[in-house]
């Protein structure tokens, strides 16, 4: 019989619990997945791409949340292009952090005045918003994207983004503006591994940084060798390196030439959200997000993890 699992419904519609496979999303396409654990919830951040797409079109973000990692509550679009009045296209990946009980969303974003990709950051009192432009322009600008924020024990925020090159800058306890100048990280292949067959990108980083601490340890998860991405990282002392390359994460798979990670505890597990191709109609501009348990190895390293349903 004709069996159709959705793994997210509105509230409203759902009759009974539904089970989340993977994909977590089963009834639009879903991109870049950035969680959030926030008072016993999963808040999952994530791209929209537009139905049939044959290139990256993609207008507004979306957030789910779970508090058992099986059953999600769809809970919109509360933050679109619309609402950077200087954005012309491009909602791509980004990430949501908490901070003193507000919600900052980074964005990368196409800036209409200069035709570039800039990072924009929008500010909600909640976790599901309603987001607002925090600045009403770009929080930084140079033609690269991908945000990721960490914000360290002594409570120093770190942004980092970039492709092709890799970037981070000190951001104020605002979280809006920020100290110095955005500073390169040398891609090193000691840092980030040996790519071969293209001289203006020696080592495997190519996008989609996520940056976190555990037990002492920075990681630096990212998507590497564009365009059949795998997913890699290195590990460093402290925020700003020096940057180790430790090897893959999740190989490449799924039926979509990116691939792009995020990573939480929560309730006691580790979890790794990537995306593929696998719904439907998938491929690289009709992408889902998932879902992997993993448990670190005893000394802290990254097992490597496959997709399910790919
Ligand atoms: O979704 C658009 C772009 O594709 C993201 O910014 C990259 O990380 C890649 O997933």
């Amino acid at each position: 019989g004709l069996l159709l699992a959705f793994a997210v419904v509105p509230a409203a519609l759902r009759p009974t619990p539904a089970r989340a496979d993977n994909p977590i999303v089963q009834h639009v396409y879903t991109a870049d997945p950035a969680p959030l654990v926030h008072d016993g919830r999963v808040y999952l951040y994530t791209g929209h791409d537009e139905d049939g797409s044959t290139y990256f079109t993609m207008k507004d973000w979306r957030v789910w949340s779970s508090a058992d990692m099986v059953n999600w509550t769809d809970h919109g679009s509360p933050l679109s292009l619309a609402t950077f009045s200087w954005a012309s296209a491009d909602a791509w990946a980004g990430q949501a952090v908490q901070r003193n009980g507000r919600f900052y969303w980074y964005v990368p974003v196409k800036n209409r005045a200069t035709g570039r990709m800039a990072i924009g950051v929008a500010v909600s009192n909640s976790p599901t918003g309603p987001f607002r432009d925090a600045l009403g322009h770009p929080l930084v600008e140079n033609g690269e994207i991908d945000p990721t924020v960490f914000i360290d024990d002594d409570g120093q925020a770190y942004l980092y983004w970039g492709n092709p090159n890799l970037w981070y800058v000190k951001l104020n306890a605002d979280m809006t503006s920020y100290s110095g100048g955005p500073t390169k990280i040398p891609l090193t292949t000691a840092g980030f591994g040996t790519r071969t067959g293209d001289p203006n990108r020696p080592t495997l980083y190519e996008e989609g940084p996520w940056v976190y601490k555990r037990n002492g340890l920075y990681y630096l998860v990212f998507a590497a060798k564009c365009c059949s991405e795998f997913i890699a990282y290195s590990t460093a002392p402290g925020p700003t390196g020096p940057w180790t390359y430790r090897g893959t994460v999740m190989p490449t798979q799924g039926g979509s030439f990116t691939n792009h990670p995020g990573i939480v505890d929560f309730k006691g597990n580790s979890y790794f959200f990537y995306h593929n191709g696998a719904l439907p109609g998938g491929g690289g501009f009709t992408r889902s997000v998932a879902v992997e348990r993993f448990s670190y190895n005893a000394d802290g390293t990254i097992p490597t993890i496959g997709m399910t349903n790919a």
